[in-house]
């Protein structure tokens, strides 16, 4: 036996930084953008039904009707989670499939298709995160007046009390809304998602009817789920950067700050909403009716956990004299802002860094510097990285195979990213890969492709890329590959 002389150690790639114990790994898809079935075993419009067929909504035409057609082929798709190792699965639920009126008693049916995705999950060693609202709203509710109307908050807090009772002894982690700015501002504010209202105080109103809903909706899911069992809400907070050191620029990021995260995270994790986001907007609504006694206690109900979803950050200006505001947001273009108040703020896309086919700059310390804000104003917050990934023009190679190495250095880059937070104390749970599989990427239809396993339209079949392969070896060593193997 040759004896190794101390002072000589073999030669060895160095230890590759290990993930936090118990750090999840998943990845997430939304009721609308996959499931197909839109007209099956009961379901009825949600209001992206409706704007999708609505001439010009929506890129080619494009519908959910057929999606990803997963309604169907869920089983496939889990055994694919299964054998790319994914430890979890982030869906959402269609609340006009469950409950097609948004009001009433629950359709068996509908309820059945998640009892049964869940429990095949569950079979597959997959962990389900069940998000109650991912943007699909019933269309009756939205005819009855929408996120705008305060009596929706009372629809929701009753499906969910639905969902708890049919999912509860199953599903042990439950996020009450994703991207509620989303639903406020896109929805009812720039109108560039459904139902297309172009309407800023509905836009506020609507931002304050959610907050109430997910803490009506806390509140039920606190009561009927086991002790154990986790709740959360998913904020895609805007990691806010100001163009210039200017105090008029300081003042265009302090803005869309208010508008875009802490009109959430105040009233959510701080029981108030901020004063300078209530003087900004003053002029489109009176919030001392809005906001009425015990809303803010009910909203500040606590979460167990935050979900984080981050893709880019936003640059801000005050414009130049003469100048609108707007510009290059990231949000999708219309003549209509999705800022109540901090209209004439205008965005800018960062030079000098590759893009998505999304046309958004790839910034993987907007993550970092995201939780670490995080961290910083809330301490002690537990975090989950609820979406995260890339769009790019992925196709099929005559072998049959989708090679992206973008996206295998975007994902590089972001985890790294969370792992420099992780180090620095942020507390991130988890992380969900955004997305599963190609699907209906909203008023880009099927024209964008954020999977990671590549979806043939025509066929349904599913090819996963390059990137899913190198997910599932990250998953597996639980930790980065060194930079030159990915
Ligand atoms: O596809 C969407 C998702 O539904 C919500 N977050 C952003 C993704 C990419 O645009």
């Amino acid at each position: 036996m040759t004896a190794v002389r101390p002072d000589i150690a073999p030669k060895q790639a160095p230890e590759a930084t290990q993930f936090p114990t118990g750090f999840v790994w998943g990845a997430a898809t939304a009721a609308y953008q996959v499931e197909g079935a839109a007209a099956e075993d009961g379901r009825t419009p949600s209001i992206w039904d409706t704007f999708s067929r609505t001439p010009g909504k929506v890129r080619n035409g494009d519908t959910g009707d057929i999606a990803a057609d997963h309604y169907h082929r869920y089983r496939d798709d889990v055994a694919l989670m299964k054998q790319l190792g994914l430890k979890a699965y982030r869906f959402s639920i269609s609340w006009s499939r469950v409950q097609p009126t948004g009001r009433g008693p629950a359709v068996e049916r509908g309820l059945d298709f998640y009892r049964k995705l869940v429990d095949e999950l569950l079979e597959a060693g997959i962990a389900p995160v069940a998000t109650l609202y991912h943007w699909d709203l019933p269309q009756e509710l939205e005819d009855a007046g929408g996120w705008p109307q305060r009596g929706t908050t009372d629809r929701f807090a009753d499906y969910a009390a639905i969902m708890a009772g049919a999912l509860g002894d199953r599903v042990a982690t439950w996020t009450t809304f994703n991207e509620p700015w989303c639903s406020a501002f896109l929805g009812y504010g720039s109108g560039v998602h459904a139902p297309g209202r172009t309407e800023p105080a509905s836009a506020l109103r609507a931002a304050h009817h959610l907050n109430l809903a997910h803490g009506r909706a806390i509140e039920v899911l606190r009561d009927q789920l086991p002790a154990g069992a986790q709740t959360s809400v998913t904020l895609n907070l805007h990691q806010v950067r100001p163009l210039t050191a200017s105090a008029a620029d300081a003042d265009a990021a302090r803005r869309i700050e208010a508008v875009g995260n802490r009109i959430f995270t105040e009233p959510m994790l701080r029981g108030e909403y901020p004063e300078d986001l209530l003087a900004d907007t003053a002029h489109l609504v009176d919030w001392s009716k809005l906001v009425q006694d015990g809303d803010l206690a009910a909203i500040s109900r606590p979460v167990d956990i935050l979900g984080i979803n981050y893709y880019t950050p936003t640059l801000v200006s005050t414009p130049e004299k003469g100048e609108a505001g707007s510009g290059n947001d990231v949000h999708g273009s219309s003549a209509f802002s999705p800022w109540p108040g901090s209209e004439h703020v205008a965005f800018h896309l960062a030079e000098g860094k590759a893009r998505t086919a999304m046309d958004w700059p790839i910034d993987p310390n907007g993550l970092y510097n995201l939780l670490m804000d995080v961290t910083r104003d809330h301490p002690g917050m537990p975090l989950m990285v609820t979406e995260n990934g890339a769009a790019f023009d992925d196709y099929v190679s005559p072998e049959g195979r989708v090679e992206d190495p973008e996206r295998i250095a975007y994902l590089h880059g972001h985890l790294d990213a969370v792992q420099r937070a992780v180090a620095d104390g942020a507390d991130v749970r988890g992380y969900f890969l955004w997305s599963l599989m190609d699907n209906f990427e909203w008023a880009y239809g099927y024209s964008k492709r954020f999977g990671t396993v590549y979806v043939d339209y025509a066929s349904q079949r599913r090819i996963p890329k390059a990137s899913a392969h190198w997910y599932s070896d990250v998953i597996r060593r639980h930790a980065l590959p060194p930079a030159d193997l990915s």
